[in-house]
């Protein structure tokens, strides 16, 4: 099969217009990656040219050793992903040592995966670890609304999740787990990678402070409406703010209490504080 003519393919390219069209990606901001299956591997890889040389991850990723992922290219612009796919994107292979990768298909002149390569990575590696290998879509933008509130609230998991909570009643049921918070922190490294991927074992959102969201999912579906029900209900946070500093009225906790309990959602009791 032609690799454009793969359903991975379609669906990746579907998620970098729709994210484009939100307004999360700015010139080359944001980027994506998607662990692939091995029968979407086997279905493509007649088109796979293995003449490219070993790079270094950054970081090493024993837990996605021999794995392919299709990732953004470093520098590349969103808005471009669906008008010259070949040359935006790229399958990789990571090597045995989980220390390497090379460029299988894509960025046809020339380039490298996303600058945020070894965040992708150590995400995907811990996600994979802890849904059993269900969690394949690792997606990063620069959601507005986001953004804006880690300006104005303190920069903790608890203010974030229960403020993101109460602004839309099924938030709870979308991200029950929460959202995590890090501090503002040089892109592309290393140190990032780790902060978030610790972050990543409790939580399937992580907001970056005054950069914007990375967030895990089983499906790109999932994956990009977890990242808008988040941007949505910022949005209303920012809304409620500029009318007014205090709420009049909200979900209380008692609200989420109810909500869980009919929902069948395990909300953590250190979102459930009383304010
Ligand atoms: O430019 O978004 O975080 C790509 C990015 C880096
Ligand atoms: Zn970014």
């Amino acid at each position: 099969m032609r690799v454009l003519d793969a359903e991975f393919i379609k669906g990746f390219i579907r998620l970098a217009t729709d994210g484009f069209n939100q307004g999360w990606h700015e010139r080359n901001g944001g980027n994506l990656t998607y662990r692939i299956k091995t029968e979407e591997v086997n279905s493509v890889k007649e088109n796979f040219n293995t003449n490219n040389p070993w790079m270094p991850i950054g970081t090493t990723v024993k837990g996605l050793a021999l794995e392919y992922f299709l990732v953004t290219g470093s520098g590349k612009f969103f808005r471009n992903v669906e008008l010259d796919p070949e040359v935006n994107i790229a399958i990789i292979e990571i090597d045995e040592l989980g220390e390497h990768y090379r460029i299988l298909w894509g960025l046809c002149e020339g380039g490298r995966p996303t600058s945020e390569l070894p965040s992708h990575l150590m995400n995907h590696e811990v996600k994979k670890q802890q849904t059993n290998g269900l969690h394949r879509v690792i997606y990063h933008c620069h959601t507005t609304n986001v953004i804006a509130l880690t300006f104005v609230l303190p920069l903790t998991d608890e203010v974030f999740t229960r403020e993101l909570w109460e602004m839309a009643t099924e938030c709870p049921v979308v991200f029950p787990d929460g959202v995590g918070v890090v501090s503002w922190m040089v892109p592309g490294g290393r140190d990032i990678a780790i902060a978030t991927s610790e972050l990543m074992k409790k939580y399937d959102v992580a907001i970056w402070a005054h950069h914007g969201i990375f967030c895990s999912g089983m499906d790109f579906d999932l994956t990009f409406g977890l990242a808008h029900t988040v941007e949505k209900s910022a949005e209303i946070l920012v809304k409620v703010l500029s009318i007014r500093p205090d709420k009049l009225q909200t979900i209380t906790t008692k609200n989420f209490r109810d909500l869980a309990h009919d929902f069948k959602v395990t909300l953590p009791e250190q979102f459930l504080y009383e304010k």
